[in-house]
């Protein structure tokens, strides 16, 4: 490792020992270890290949990697190694580690799913291949002006990428525009605009480096860098079109998460990534076959959200005109090959193009789309449409060409039947299917947390970081007084790492002694950091009123970025930050209460963040969050958590006892019912006379001094509209809050109930997730009989 390590140093980067930088330093680590991960990678794809072996593809607009140093290290086995090497050569692990930028290509739980997946299909090795897009920016930095969120650029790309392998000769033409023309019995596409789509590999290794897979993104180059020709006849802008698309396609990925807004652009990188990879697929799997009616056999392609969901018109278009099939077959194959998973319900995120700007960019597509249409009415008369009211709904169109449907909970997969495609439910009554979200042990346990991992490995041995359900071993350590007593001093180390970084980074105080409360996840009304704001605000007014009254001390931590152009999100970050202003710096309570809102949340915050943290807040809308994640890598390092009856939250419950979740709140059916009744917030409030109080102080301007009418908008709203039901849940979760309190002031009772949270949480490890698509979905297994062995 040594030895490789000052190689890499001195003929990758041109650099001797003595005048390298950390960056330098890193990229030689990063190198080293690449070699490796190349040893594992190459010959599992020479066993996929020599095997035939069916293949998934997993389409997704995001990839929520973050770093991969220490992923990498810890996959290989080799991380003491490569400590000790280092500091052999005076340099430390840790210190290269935090220089590696976070690689943000996703918004938030869609995309890191998608992370999470690729390492379980390595571990289980399970041929596949993650395709994407190369974004030069990744989701925006956040920073905090006077409590206001801005924005501004990332640049992961500013410095070399150390994992990515460029393949300058895997390039496809993308194409765009134009019109279409019929003639000789077949369609032929005449596009306007043209980009090439050039491969980046980055190796996947699994657990042990026992299998090796290719997360495969793609970058947009100009056809011609420079058409010489125009620009002489004075044409500068038909000159460098091509080259300005090109530039654009890649450039930055969409700041949205569950709120989306159509643009033209965004449609045209849907395509153009998933048009590259299935003439990517198409391209290897003539390599080992002739018969391309037999594509499904070698190919299962996953569609995560519908952003992908072109590919089922781009996959007839290529076998029809390209291939030759007729309509029918062809998109009988394409159905056979496709799953589509639904990740919301939120109406707004639901993708429609309206018919004349989809025409514009992709007539032949429409046209094919048109055809599926046709097809389905002629099968199923009724059935909802793809086309409708001028709109091109990619919900109805991944859904009618796909095989499986999966949402990602249970309590989802039945609001996906029961509302969003209920009438497609009734017409294809076995297509819909859940698949319940699970998060990478390996990066969420073993890895971010070294103090309680290593605690585990020594009373049950390190076989569940790839069996994750091993963990029910721990079990019958709840009674056992020694090992509650490790498992605390875990939680307490971890508490207090972060204490340390949120002085050194904040220069805000903290006990780690007191509850550490956690909502970290994106901003939106539906997951209500605001309900948890105007809980911490009650609880400031009960402290005040009865200071003699045993409070527990709490630090509430708030983490997330909210979509640019979401106005509400953004009030309630200012709001958030406009009250630690006052209650931070009350000499009252200042050691009882405290607020922390680092900017800039990410992954790899939240891997100091999951670790520390007492209490998990899962708080939203009963039946507005599909699955979150957030809430099982909590549970898993020994979180309880307050939570609401939605997504996975139910699944957790049962998973680790009733009795060790504190739960409050409507049920998704009462949701639906109680939000029919007109003035059901006003009534409500009425009736709270805390959360009168707090709405109140927030009016006059408490908290925004001189600035009263800063929240009126705000408080107005929840007071005539509150359409995700802050009011009804309010004095239900505050109540629940001080049972919490409670229960975190018998310190043996708490340590006993989280580590049942930790032993109850092996069931949602993403390899059995993923082991739950590859039977149900895929009919996909390992590629190598000495990997299935290995992975039982
Ligand atoms: C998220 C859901 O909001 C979250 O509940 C779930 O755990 C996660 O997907 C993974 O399934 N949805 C998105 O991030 C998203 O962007 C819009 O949805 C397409």
């Amino acid at each position: 490792m040594k030895d490789a390590i000052l190689a890499h140093l001195r003929y990758g980067l041109g650099k001797d020992a003595s005048h390298s930088s950390v960056y330098d330093w890193r990229m030689a680590l990063s190198h080293a270890l690449r070699d490796r991960a190349v040893d594992h990678w190459i010959p599992s794809t020479q066993t996929t290949y020599a095997r035939k072996a069916k293949r998934v593809y997993y389409l997704s607009m995001e990839f929520l990697i973050g770093r991969l140093v220490e992923d990498m290290a810890a996959n290989l086995g080799a991380t003491e190694e490569a400590r000790a090497a280092l500091a052999e050569l005076g340099q430390d692990f840790d210190t290269l580690v935090r220089d590696e930028p976070d690689a943000a290509l996703g918004n938030g739980g869609l995309g890191r799913l998608a992370a999470c997946f690729m390492d379980s299909l390595a571990t289980l090795g399970i041929p596949a291949m993650g395709y994407g897009i190369r974004y030069e920016h990744g989701l925006f930095e956040q920073d905090f002006v006077d409590g206001q969120q801005i924005e501004k650029p990332e640049t992961w790309l500013s410095q070399k990428h150390a994992w990515e392998f460029e393949r300058p000769e895997v390039q496809y033409s993308i194409t765009f525009g134009g019109h279409v023309e019929h003639h000789d019995g077949r369609a032929h596409w005449h596009p306007h605009e043209t980009v090439f789509a050039t491969a980046h590999d980055t190796p996947v290794i699994g657990w042990q480096g026992r299998w090796g897979n290719t997360l495969r993104l793609w970058s947009a180059q100009p056809v011609k860098i420079f058409d010489l020709a125009s620009f002489n006849r004075g044409d500068y802008l038909a000159a460098s079109r091509s080259e300005a698309l090109a530039r654009t396609i890649c450039r930055v990925l969409y700041p949205d998460d569950t709120t989306e807004t159509g643009k033209e652009l965004r449609l045209k990188q849907e395509y153009f990534f998933t048009a590259a990879s299935i003439q990517d697929l198409i391209r290897r799997f003539l390599v080992t076959h002739d018969d391309i009616r037999r594509l499904d056999e070698a190919a299962a392609i996953q569609l995560n959200d519908t952003h992908p969901a072109i590919a089922g018109p781009e996959l007839v278009r290529l076998l029809v005109d390209v291939h030759g099939l007729g309509m029918g077959e062809a998109i009988d194959l394409a159905r056979r090959c496709l799953g589509y998973t639904n990740h919301t319900l939120l109406p707004e995120a639901l993708e429609r193009w309206p018919e004349w700007l989809f025409g514009r960019v992709l007539p032949r597509h429409l046209e094919i789309i048109r055809e599926i249409e046709a097809t389905q009415q002629a099968e199923f008369a009724g059935s909802p449409r793809i086309l409708d009211h001028g709109n091109v709904q990619m919900g109805e169109l991944a859904f009618i060409m796909a095989h499986k449907v999966n949402g990602v909970s249970a309590l989802h997969t039945d609001l996906v039947k029961q509302t969003l495609f209920s009438d497609l439910h009734r017409i294809h009554p076995t297509r819909i299917i859940n698949q319940t979200n699970g998060i990478t042990p390996r990066r969420w346990l073993h890895t971010c947390n070294p103090a309680l991992s290593g605690l585990i490995t020594g009373a049950i041995g390190d076989g569940w970081v790839a069996d994750l359900e091993q963990l029910k071993a721990l079990k019958g350590k709840t009674g056992d007084a020694a090992f509650l007593s490790d498992f605390m001093a875990a939680k307490r180390h971890n508490k207090e790492r972060l204490s340390n970084w949120v002085q050194q980074t904040l220069g805000q105080s903290i006990d780690p002694d007191a509850m550490f409360d956690v909502q970290i996840k994106r901003i939106h009304e539906y997951k209500r950091q605001h309900m948890n704001i105007l809980e911490t605000i009650a609880l400031w007014n009960e402290m005040k009123a009865n200071p003699g009254a045993g409070w527990q001390p709490r630090v509430k931590i708030f983490g997330g970025k909210a979509a640019p152009g979401y106005h509400v999100a953004k009030e309630i970050i200012h709001l958030i930050n406009d009250v630690a202003t006052v209650i931070n710096n009350d000499p009252a309570t200042k050691d009882l209460l405290q607020i922390v809102y680092p900017p800039n949340y990410n992954v790899t915050m939240a891997e100091m963040l999951i670790p520390a943290a007492d209490l998990s807040e899962q708080i939203s809308t009963a039946g507005k969050e599909a699955s979150g994640t957030g809430n099982m890598k909590f549970a898993l390092n020994g979180a309880l958590t307050i939570g609401t009856l939605d997504g996975a939250n139910v699944e957790i419950r049962e998973h680790v006892g009733a009795e060790n979740f504190f739960l409050f709140g409507l049920t998704a059916q009462e949701i639906m019912e109680a939000r029919k009744q007109p003035g059901f917030a006003r009534a409500t409030i009425e009736k709270s006379p805390r959360m009168q109080r707090v709405l109140q102080q927030i009016a006059e301007g408490r908290f925004s001094p001189g600035d009263a009418s800063r929240y009126h908008g705000f408080v107005g709203n929840l007071w005539d509209h509150d359409y995700f039901c802050v009011s009804l849940d309010f004095d239900n979760y505050y109540d629940t809050q001080r049972r919490a309190d409670e229960a975190f002031g018998h310190r043996d009772a708490w340590a006993a109930m989280a580590l049942t949270n930790t032993a109850g949480m092996g069931w949602f490890s993403s390899d059995r997730t993923i082991q739950g698509y590859a039977r149900d979905i895929w009919d996909v297994g390992p590629a190598d009989a000495k990997t299935l062995e290995k992975t039982g």
